[in-house]
């Protein structure tokens, strides 16, 4: 029964051309982003702006599902209805992330291990009771001299194997995240070798620990060369690389990639998902899709810069980048759309 749930959940993730709103940035992650553009670092602050980020208007017709912060789940609009509800009455489902964060990893310079496995279950239990419907976690790997390690790589699959299974015994459909950084000089082929890498030893935990594939998303990187590798490509290019890497790595009964956007230009992040779907729509098992965080926000972020006069632009803006990620869905997303 649990099972059949936790399908139909991941389908309604991944349904028509909508896509996910990833709005779960940590409190210092969210005043990082806020500090760029000189707006206050105050929980009034992250609150005001996830309450102009849910309250766009029409943004159900663009987005299936939102991910928050354990912050922002707890959050209230002005008028008192919690974001569960604002979200949940445009039809959109909740999502929770419940990592507690990438730590440096104890014997590995330059390696991160996620925690936040101690006292899962009794947190996702609290989190399907306030309403969320699925959850996300992230592991990371920083592609550089030696690393990742097959140890990094390991102990951050197992984590998501544990994870994942706790999620669905919990009846949550778990988002699976593991995420090869840009950062760095890499060319396109080593990202490609790294991440099927990563992909190969995340499902074998996922097969061990008794995951069902069918009610998972998974949530990667695009495969692209680091931010500064001399050599960079068109997105006809990064989607071939990207689709070849997954159809070697991600078994046909995943029912999503929601792709990450991981520093890419809003504009980029659009025209690479357009690619793969003009070009192999028909041709992979998975639906494919996008989890922004950056390339979707981004602009509306910007626009608000803190200040009540810019609310409706803002949203406006937010609803033009989930518009153009729905058109790169149908694969009819062109840079026409961004003037
Ligand atoms: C990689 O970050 C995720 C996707 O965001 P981008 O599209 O900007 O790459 C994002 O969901 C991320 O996991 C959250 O922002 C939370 O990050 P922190 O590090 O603050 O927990």
């Amino acid at each position: 029964m649990i099972a059949q749930e936790l399908i139909d959940t991941s389908e309604a993730m991944i349904i028509g051309d909508k896509g996910l709103l990833a709005m779960d940035e940590s409190n210092p992650t969210c005043n990082r982003r806020f500090a760029m553009f000189g707006i206050p670092q105050t929980e009034e602050a992250r609150r005001t702006y996830r309450e102009l980020l849910v309250t766009t208007p029409d943004i159900g017709s663009c987005i299936s599902g939102a991910i928050l912060s354990d912050e922002t789940i707890h959050q209230n609009a002005m008028n008192g209805i919690s974001f569960v509800d604002i979200l949940t009455g445009k039809g959109i489902l909740v999502g929770i992330k419940v990592d507690q964060g990438a730590k440096k990893m104890a014997g590995f310079p330059g390696e991160r291990i996620t925690d936040g496995l101690d006292g899962l279950r009794k947190r996702l239990a609290e989190y399907n009771r306030l309403g969320a419907r699925f959850a996300k976690w992230r592991a990371v790997f920083t592609i550089g001299s030696g690393i990742p390690t097959d140890a990094c790589i390991e102990a951050n699959a197992h984590a998501l194997g544990r994870y994942a299974a706790l999620c669905q015994e919990g009846g949550l459909v778990p988002i699976v995240e593991p995420e090869v950084l840009m950062n760095g000089t890499h060319t396109i082929d080593r990202c490609s070798k790294e991440t099927e890498k990563v992909l190969q030893a995340l499902f074998n935990q996922l097969y061990k620990q008794r995951v069902n594939l069918r009610g998972i998303i998974l949530k990667p990187n695009m495969i692209l060369p680091g931010k500064d590798c001399p050599e960079q490509h068109d997105p006809v290019s990064v989607a071939a690389e990207t689709i070849n890497c997954f159809l070697e790595a991600v078994p046909a009964a995943v029912p999503g990639i929601a792709f990450l956007s991981g520093g890419q230009s809003a504009e980029q992040a659009s025209a690479r998902l357009n690619a793969m779907h003009v070009n192999y729509n028909k041709k992979v098992p998975w639906a494919i899709t996008f989890s922004f965080a950056r390339a979707i926000q981004q602009p509306a972020m910007e626009i608000w810069n803190g200040h009540k006069e810019n609310v409706q632009a803002a949203q406006q803006a937010l609803y033009h980048r989930a518009s153009c990620n729905n058109a790169a869905r149908r694969g009819e997303y062109s840079t026409a759309m961004e003037f």
